[in-house]
């Protein structure tokens, strides 16, 4: 009965953890201090302002560069035990490769992650967040070449090694599925290329990164630094649109394209890509008289390295889209369209929205998100590293965020407390207002607003702050919580 697990509160267990998260390009700023190298953010935003909603760029962005005492006293008043940042390859590796390492690149990681743990919060990193150093791309044909692996590795190398002493909790990419599909088979993030074996081409890369960045850290530093290597992979929640056989197999490709992508190789008993990725991008390619499939394969040992390598699922979450067959000529191309899955995956439009077109609330999606992974992968241990919801201008009554947050964090516990599933930790996206990629600054996740027209980039805290850090310390949902100074929230009406 529904209204069971209405009234049900359930609490956060004792060992869970929570944080918040950001990406290096997305708040830095100081894009050309201390030796840093350009990026192709940097590139594109420069060459090609249009390609940006407001013209706008990540020069300044949140100024974090210049900001880390204040910051991190911010993070110390949510009571976080962890920050999910990334770390700006160009800023460490100006040319990508390890010919120069930057000195101010390596100080200014020291002092962030040394400011974080002596206020008690744990720095949990991303290796590569979207940001490529534009040399890379330019002179080696970015992910698309398979040498890239090897840089990739080089440079996780070098974060070891200067960060690893206090670093523990390591990813290597964040969402791959988007840095391929989205940056070179689609139009949406860098480098913007268009190429129909380019997103499989990058995803073969990103793989044998990945894998060979978790090996090195078994070889050379485990023993001494006792951290745990991760991936974060996004999950849209991809429902059928129906309960028609068609539309539920649509649905179940649409999941295996998007994350079984990834996650198949690494978390899977017998490793490699997903099934039905292998055999419909075959017949596809055959369909276009392609020698050979556009999807790559690995060899035996290559599906050796990958398994296992991993010891946490990351994952993002944000929406749910419903999916039918292509064939169904009723409805429009939707933006999760891989031709090769032959799915079309579009949001629900009357479902309450974000600035966000792609983004709806959706919180049950969460937790049947969840408890897939559990059932395909053998309930791995899993971190939420992104979770949220985008506004327009500079609002401090932010309820959209405030329902979205209590919605999916009710989602959340039903799926650990009822289902099972093995969730450890959690972070908000975002800790702040920051450069949404292509939608500039039109889009806002944080908890804390940033007035972007004033030089100094002041940072105020939103009503989710006081909520999330509410619920942080209290560890359960309270709905009737309001900070001093703000309206109550009238609570959402879709059903938990
Ligand atoms: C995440 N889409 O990615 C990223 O990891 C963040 O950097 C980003 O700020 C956040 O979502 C909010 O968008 C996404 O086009 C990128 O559907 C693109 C999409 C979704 C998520």
């Amino acid at each position: 009965y529904e209204s069971f697990s209405y009234c049900k509160e359930y609490t956060f267990p004792n060992n869970f953890k929570f944080g918040v998260a950001t990406a290096a390009y997305q708040v830095e700023g100081a894009w050309n201090t201390g030796g840093k190298g350009e990026n192709i953010w940097d590139h594109m935003t420069h060459t090609n302002p249009s390609s940006i909603l407001d013209r706008s760029n990540g020069d300044i962005a949140c100024d974090s560069y210049h900001k880390i005492k204040e910051d991190v006293r911010l993070l110390k008043n949510l009571g976080v035990d962890f920050y999910r940042f990334s770390i700006s390859w160009s800023r460490i590796l100006p040319s990508g490769k390890t010919d120069h390492i930057n000195p101010d690149g390596i100080r200014y990681y020291n002092e962030l992650i040394d400011e974080l743990l002596a206020n008690d919060i744990k720095p949990f990193v991303t290796m590569h967040h979207y940001d490529l150093p534009q040399p890379l791309q330019e002179e080696e044909g970015g992910f698309l070449n398979l040498k890239l692996a090897d840089y990739f590795e080089d440079y996780a190398d070098v974060l070891y090694k200067n960060f690893g002493d206090r670093v523990r909790d390591w990813t290597t990419f964040n969402q791959p599925t988007l840095i391929c599909f989205l940056g070179y088979s689609g139009e949406f993030i860098a480098p913007m290329i268009t190429r129909k074996d380019g997103g499989y081409l990058c995803g073969h890369t990103l793989l044998i990164a990945h894998a060979k960045a978790y090996h090195l850290y078994n070889k050379r530093y485990r023993a001494s630094q006792k951290g745990r290597i991760g991936i974060v992979q996004n999950i849209f929640w991809f429902e059928p649109r129906t309960n028609n056989i068609e539309d539920l197999q649509a649905a179940e490709a649409a999941n295996e394209f998007n994350f079984g992508w990834f996650a198949n190789p690494i978390f899977s008993k017998e490793g490699d890509y997903p099934q039905i990725m292998k055999e419909n991008i075959e017949y596809a390619s055959k369909q276009e008289a392609l020698p050979k499939s556009r999807l790559p394969e690995f060899t035996q040992e290559e599906i050796e390295l990958i398994k296992g390598s991993a010891d946490f699922l990351g994952v993002n979450h944000y929406t749910t889209f419903y999916c039918s067959p292509v064939e169904d000529k009723s409805i429009e191309i939707g933006l999760f369209y891989i031709p090769d899955m032959n799915t079309n995956c579009i949001v629900d439009k009357t479902a309450e929205g974000s600035s966000s077109s792609w983004l709806k609330v959706k919180p049950t999606g969460f937790r049947k998100a969840l408890n897939w992974i559990k059932q395909q992968y053998d309930n791995p241990e899993v971190i939420i590293l992104e979770n949220g919801i985008s506004d327009a201008g500079n609002l401090l009554n932010d309820c959209l965020r405030v329902n979205y947050y209590n919605l999916y964090l009710t989602e959340m516990l039903k799926a650990i407390h009822e289902d099972g599933c093995n969730v450890s930790g959690y972070a908000a996206w975002s800790f702040m207002d920051n450069f949404e990629w292509r939608s500039g600054y039109t889009q806002k996740f944080g908890l804390y607003s940033v007035d972007f027209d004033d030089p100094a980039r002041p940072r105020t805290p939103k009503m989710s702050a006081f909520v999330f850090k509410n619920i942080i310390r209290e560890r359960k949902i309270n709905w009737t919580y309001t900070p001093d100074g703000f309206r109550p929230c009238e609570r959402s009406k879709i059903k938990e």
